[in-house]
């Protein structure tokens, strides 16, 4: 059959942990039918050119250097620290920020430490599973410390004595609380990344070509399902010579529409799109400047 011919795209994602989860509904959104059994490894979208190869999320990298996936989905602290094996820098292009499971990368220590600020890991050991980038952010502050190389339970180092402080992922701070320790201070804020092979940009072969259009019809629909993640639609009815008061009460506010109200004259319909949640506060404050019928609905897509 000719369908058989065409390219697909083949994108490599976590197979379970914190990002699979948040990567399979967030293809759902973008109307994928993206339902892989729990022990499939390879799983054909039906409505998209899309093929899913679930693997181990440190496998990604590599997966996606040598060709065998065209893209993939990772947490952007572990493309960070692959990307640094022999390297100045990561060397995989980056497609796309999803903003899902965030996290930070912090240095962190026993709250009766003593150790109040980063100079004062000069000569200490640092238990972490992000050596990479961890010594290279003391590096340029000149501290100088040996690294632990862990890849689990970080935080239970410096209580058993093979480290003095730990560089970790943390996002909600219980790991830490749990074990006593304090973050000391942040070296930077990661999410879910899509990282692509540089072929697929620079190859003008037509299959190459072919890929990367399917990779941006993906990211315009990824583009969509998180601007609307952000989003709301707000409905109100406002008298006409306080249109402009309400709008700049509205946070992100774009495109508001106002409709003539029949029967009410100098009242007007208002419908606008806020970039940003809206909060009661914000509700009242519009009450108070006479605006009425408020709806505040969620949006599901968007497309410019
Ligand atoms: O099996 P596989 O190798 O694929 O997965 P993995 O076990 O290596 O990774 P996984 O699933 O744990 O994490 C995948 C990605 O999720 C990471 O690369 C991060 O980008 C992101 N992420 C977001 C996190 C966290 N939040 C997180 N809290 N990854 C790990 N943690 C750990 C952290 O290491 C610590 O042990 O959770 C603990 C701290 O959490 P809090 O909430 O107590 O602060
Ligand atoms: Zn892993």
């Amino acid at each position: 059959m000719k369908t058989q011919n065409k390219s697909r795209l083949r994108l490599a994602v976590q197979k379970s942990g914190r990002l699979s989860q948040e990567c399979f509904e967030l293809l759902r959104q973008c109307g994928l039918n993206a339902t892989p059994s729990k022990t499939a490894l390879f799983y054909r979208v039906s409505n998209f050119p899309l093929d899913l190869l679930m693997v181990r999320d440190d496998d990604i990298p590599s997966l996606v250097r040598e060709g065998i996936c065209d893209a993939g989905i990772l947490g952007e602290d572990k493309y960070r620290e692959e990307g640094l094996n022999g390297r100045e820098e990561p060397d995989l292009p980056l497609f796309k920020r999803l903003g899902l499971a965030t996290c930070r990368l912090c240095f962190a220590v026993p709250k009766e430490s003593g150790i109040e600020e980063v100079s004062q890991l000069n000569q200490t050991r640092i238990a972490t599973s992000f050596p990479g980038i961890t010594s290279k952010y003391l590096k340029g502050l000149g501290v100088e410390a040996e690294m632990v190389k862990m890849e689990g339970s970080v935080e239970l180092a410096p209580r058993l004595g093979i480290a003095e402080a730990i560089s970790d992922l943390v996002s909600t701070g219980a790991t830490l609380e749990a074990n006593g320790m304090k973050v000391l201070q942040e070296i930077f804020s990661s999410e879910a990344i899509v990282v692509i092979n540089p072929t697929l940009q620079e190859n003008e072969s037509s299959t190459y070509q072919e890929k990367f259009e399917i990779l941006n019809r993906l990211g315009t629909r990824i583009d969509g399902v998180l601007k609307a993640r952000d989003s709301k639609y707000i409905m109100l009815h406002a008298p006409a010579d306080k249109v402009q008061n309400i709008c700049d009460l509205l946070p992100g506010i774009e495109s508001p529409t106002t409709i003539p109200l029949p029967g009410k004259p100098g009242t007007v319909a208002l419908h606008a799109v806020c970039k940003e949640n809206l909060f009661w506060e914000t509700m009242e404050a519009l009450k108070g400047i006479g605006a009425s019928a408020m709806l505040v609905l969620p949006i599901e897509k968007m497309m410019d």
